[in-house]
C-alpha cells in the first residue's frame, strides 16, 4: 500500500479557476490569468501532484491584445478538453471579445487564434457527447447556467441557450462543467462567490437538457465557516482516471492573520471524488491537510522548497515569467545582452495601467526569498530599475535603483492605494548590485516583505511592507502577488537599459510525497 501523501495546493501561487483534462496517462491543466501575458498558463502532469509548466495558450500578439486591459479583468475562467485527437479551450476575455474558443493538436501549442462565440456570460465549458459539443456558461445577472450546442469549427451556437439550472440559491452560480457517469449527466458548479462563502454544488439529469435534480447534500464541498488553513474552496473541475477513479482540481486561498487576508492569489488544489450508493459525488471537504497520492507509482521526491534560478542565457523566457499586459517589444530583450534580461526605461511606471518593462513570477508561498543581480547606470533623473513585489498598479513594494542626491543610489518605495512611502536614497558603489526580498514575521501574525541591498559591508535592509497591504481583501480583484524585475523612465522615453544578470527564488515546500 503506497503511504505517499501530498499537501495542497498542488500548484501554489496565483493559479486560479483550474480546469483539467486527461489524454491517456497525461493530465493537462489551465488557469485564468486576467491582464498578464502570455496568458492562460498550461501545466502537464502524469501523477496529478507534480505539475510542469508547458507554456501558454495565448502567447502571440495575433491572438489577443492585453495592452490596455484593466487590472483583474481580461481573461477569466477557462476550460480545457480533449476530443477527437485535438485539444479545445474556451474562455472569456471580459475586456475584449467575450467568450471564445481555440484549439490545438498539442497542449504545448501552437494554439489557434480565438474564435468568438456569440453568447454572453462567463466561465464557458465544453462537453462532447455523441459527436456534438455542448457549451455551458454562467449566464449574465446570476441567472444560472445556460446550455447550448456549439460548432467548434465556426464558434456558432446550434441552439438558443437554455437555462438548465439556477443553482441552490447561492450568489454567482458559475464555473459550470458537465460530466457523464452511469447514464447520469452531472452538472458541477460553484456558488457563493469566489471568496469565503465559496461552495461546490452539483445536480444531475438523465437528459442533457434537464431537468437537473440538485444533490440533497449540496453544497457537496465548502470550507465556509470552518477554521481551516484553506479557504474559499470552489471552482472545481473533475477528471476520470484510466482506473475509473475520479479526482478534482479546485481553487483555494491561504489567508493569514485576523481578519484573514490572502496575498498569494487563488491557488490550485487537488482532492479525490468518491461516489455514494445513490451515485452522488462525495468530496473530502473539510480537506485533510495530507491526502494519499492518486498513483501508487508516484515517485515525487520530497520537494525541498520550490527553487528556481534563471541565468537568462536562453533567447526566450522560462514559461514561469509573465509580463504585466502585452509587453512593448522595444522595452525588453533576452538577446540584446547575451546572458542578461535587458529592460529599457520606457515611459510607463509601476503606477501606470500600461505595459511597463516588467517580467514577473508568481510568489509561491508565504515564506520565500527572491534575489537578482542588477547592472544599471541611470543617465536621466527619471531612470529607475529594480525588484518589485507587485499586486497591481496601486499596490506594490519595490527596491529601485536610480539617481539620488548623491548620484547613483538605491531606495525602498511602496504604494498602498493613495498612500506612498519612500526611504532615503542610499549611495551605491560602481558595478552590479544584488537586490533581495524575503518574507518575514514580526513575531506576531504580522507578515512583512523585507527588502535588502547587498553593499560592500554586507546586506542592508532599506524597507519593509506589510503583506496584508497587498492582499486581495484590501487591493481587490482576482489576482495575486508577483516578484518582478522592472525598469521605467518615469514618463520619459529613456534609452537607458537595465541588465539583470540572474534571478533566483526559493519557496517553502508545499508539495511533498514521502
Ligand atoms: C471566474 C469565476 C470565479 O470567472 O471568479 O472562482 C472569476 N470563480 O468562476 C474570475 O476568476
Amino acid at each position: 500500500m503506497n503511504e505517499a501523501t501530498f499537501k495542497n495546493p498542488v500548484l501554489p501561487g496565483f493559479y486560479p479557476d483550474p480546469s483539467i483534462c486527461r489524454v491517456g496517462g497525461d493530465f493537462y491543466l489551465v488557469n485564468s490569468s486576467f491582464e498578464f501575458f502570455p496568458a492562460l498558463p498550461l501545466h502537464h502532469s502524469t501523477n496529478l501532484v507534480d505539475w510542469r509548466p508547458i507554456g501558454h495558450a495565448l502567447d502571440r500578439g495575433s491572438q489577443i491584445d492585453l495592452s490596455r486591459t484593466p487590472t483583474s479583468q481580461g481573461l477569466f475562467a477557462p476550460t480545457i478538453r480533449f476530443h477527437g485527437g485535438r485539444f479545445y479551450l474556451v474562455c472569456t476575455d471580459v475586456s475584449g471579445i467575450g467568450n471564445f474558443i481555440i484549439q490545438a493538436e498539442r497542449a504545448e501549442g501552437p494554439w489557434s487564434d480565438p474564435l468568438p462565440i456569440a453568447i454572453e456570460g462567463i466561465d464557458p465549458s465544453l462537453f462532447f457527447y455523441r459527436g456534438e459539443a455542448w457549451l455551458t456558461v454562467s449566464a449574465p445577472d446570476q441567472q444560472g447556467i445556460w446550455l447550448a450546442r456549439l460548432d467548434v469549427e465556426s464558434g456558432c451556437l446550434l441552439d438558443a441557450p437554455s437555462l438548465v439550472w439556477k443553482g441552490t440559491g447561492g450568489k454567482y452560480p458559475e464555473g459550470p462543467h458537465l460530466f457523464l457517469r452511469d447514464g447520469w449527466f452531472y452538472l458541477l458548479i460553484s456558488e457563493g462567490g469566489t471568496e469565503y462563502g465559496h461552495m461546490i454544488t452539483v445536480a444531475r439529469s438523465r437528459d442533457i437538457l434537464g431537468p437537473y435534480e440538485p444533490c440533497s447534500r449540496n453544497p457537496i464541498g465548502s470550507h465556509r465557516s470552518l477554521d481551516h488553513p484553506l479557504q474559499a474552496t470552489g471552482h472545481a473541475d473533475w477528471v476520470e482516471l484510466e482506473s475509473g477513479d475520479w479526482w478534482m482540481v479546485f481553487l483555494a486561498i491561504r489567508p493569514l492573520g485576523y481578519p484573514p487576508m490572502h496575498h498569494l492569489g487563488r491557488e490550485t488544489c487537488l482532492a479525490p471524488v468518491h461516489w455514494d450508493g445513490d451515485g452522488w459525488p462525495v468530496v473530502p471537504l473539510p480537506l485533510p491537510m495530507r491526502l494519499p497520492v492518486p498513483f501508487a507509482h508516484s515517485t515525487t521526491a520530497v520537494v525541498e522548497g520550490i527553487r528556481f534560478r534563471d541565468e537568462f542565457d536562453e533567447p526566450f523566457p522560462d514559461p514561469g515569467w509573465i509580463h504585466r499586459r502585452t509587453p512593448r517589444q522595444d522595452a525588453w530583450s533576452l538577446v540584446r545582452t547575451p546572458g542578461s534580461l535587458s529592460l529599457r526605461c520606457a515611459p510607463p511606471c509601476l503606477d501606470d495601467p500600461e505595459p511597463l518593462a516588467f517580467l514577473g513570477r508568481r510568489i509561491r508561498d508565504h515564506s520565500f526569498r527572491a534575489a537578482t543581480l542588477l547592472d544599471f547606470k541611470p543617465a536621466d533623473t527619471g531612470d529607475r530599475a529594480g525588484l518589485v513585489v507587485h499586486y497591481n498598479e496601486r499596490h506594490w513594494s519595490a527596491l529601485e535603483m536610480g539617481i539620488g542626491a548623491a548620484g547613483r543610489g538605491v531606495r525602498f518605495a511602496r504604494r498602498c492605494g493613495s498612500l506612498r512611502a519612500e526611504s532615503e536614497w542610499h549611495a551605491l558603489p560602481e558595478g552590479p548590485v544584488e537586490l533581495a526580498v524575503s518574507a518575514g514575521w514580526d513575531g506576531s501574525d504580522k507578515a512583512y516583505w523585507r527588502f535588502e541591498v547587498r553593499l560592500p559591508e554586507g546586506w542592508k535592509e532599506l524597507g519593509a511592507s506589510e503583506v496584508r497591504h497587498q492582499s486581495t481583501e484590501l487591493a481587490g480583484g482576482f489576482i495575486g502577488n508577483l516578484t518582478a524585475l522592472y525598469a521605467t523612465g518615469s514618463g520619459r522615453d529613456s534609452s537607458t537599459w537595465a541588465e539583470f544578470a540572474w534571478f533566483e527564488e526559493i519557496a517553502n515546500p508545499t508539495i511533498e510525497t514521502l
